[in-house]
């Protein structure tokens, strides 16, 4: 973990070529933990984990059908797939797929979970082209980054609704990470309590540009909103596309029948916002000397 962490540190000053080369070296880093399978579990409520050991995807059922949020790799799609079966559901009962943001790492399945379950495609409106083009964005021609491109049934804006029976979830704009980046909220029913889930898009910088020939216009005043909206949220349950951003696998081991449910942790997100706003600026500082020293 501290090796990936170091390695996309490393990463940001980089533009051109050499990123492209450096991406891929991560990306084969990355790949073994995000290819690595894991059991698939309940963790509260109607929310199932349905992910590998290092990228999430989560199924929300409901008896009048199911909603997939995000997928894999792309080679992983039979992960999730057994995942999803090995629980008793049926991929056929998949009405919803939603995205978080339209990266490889969580988009991978998504053109081959459609054809499988017939469901349809929902995501933020920004994302639609990097969704349908199957690119990342501002790296049209990074080979290491393509994903199988998938259609957009529906896209969403603040506060837009996916319904199905009784379960509702709430589109919340959470932009930077890329331009259409959807965080997904809703409640659950644990016994008498009813919960707040969050599942944060994601506020790292990762590979992205904010400066000079950033990875898309406005991508610094995205984050900055972002940022500024999470300090007044309120969440019970954080959730994210990569488990260790609410440290899934700790949280998992403490799970015990009729004890507190450990992903149950209301003021995680706003901490954890904190901490991706510092090293947002961080970043966008380091990122800027780079560029003034390039310029001599
Ligand atoms: S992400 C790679 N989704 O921004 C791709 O955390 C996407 C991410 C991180 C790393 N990559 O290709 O190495
Ligand atoms: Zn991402």
């Amino acid at each position: 973990m501290k090796k990936i962490a170091v390695a996309l540190i490393a990463l940001l000053p980089l533009a051109g070529a050499a990123q492209a080369q450096t991406a891929k070296d991560l990306l084969a880093t990355l790949r073994v933990k995000w290819n690595t399978p894991t059991e698939p579990f309940k963790m509260i409520g109607n929310v199932y984990y349905v992910g590998t050991d290092g990228l999430a995807s989560y199924l929300i059922t409901s008896p009048r059908g199911h909603i997939l949020i995000d997928t894999v790799m792309p080679e992983s799609t039979s992960l999730i797939k057994a995942n999803i079966e090995k629980l008793g559901f049926k991929i056929t009962d998949i009405k919803y797929l939603l995205n978080t943001h339209a990266h490889i790492d969580h988009t991978g399945g998504l053109a081959e979970m459609k054809q499988a379950s017939g469901g349809q495609l929902v995501a933020g409106e920004a994302d639609k082209p990097l969704l349908e083009g199957g690119y990342y964005p501002g790296a049209q021609d990074d080979d290491a980054l393509k994903f199988p491109p998938a259609k957009v049934d529906r896209t969403v804006r603040e506060g837009d609704k996916v319904t199905i029976g009784d379960v509702t979830l709430i589109a919340r704009e959470t932009p930077g990470h890329s331009p259409g980046c959807t965080s997904w909220e809703f409640s659950v029913k644990e016994g008498d309590a009813t919960r707040s889930v969050l599942i944060f898009c994601s506020g790292t910088v990762a590979l992205n540009r904010l400066v000079g020939n950033p990875t898309y216009s406005g991508i610094v005043a995205d984050y900055r909103k972002t940022f500024a909206r999470a300090k007044d949220m309120k969440v019970d349950v954080l959730l994210a596309p990569h488990p260790e951003m609410y440290k899934m696998a700790e949280k998992r081991a403490k799970l015990s029948d009729g004890g507190p449910n450990p992903f149950v942790s209301p003021g995680e997100f706003n901490a954890y916002a904190a901490t991706l706003e510092k090293a947002f600026e961080d970043a966008l500082a380091k990122q800027t000397a780079a560029a003034q020293e390039k310029k001599g």
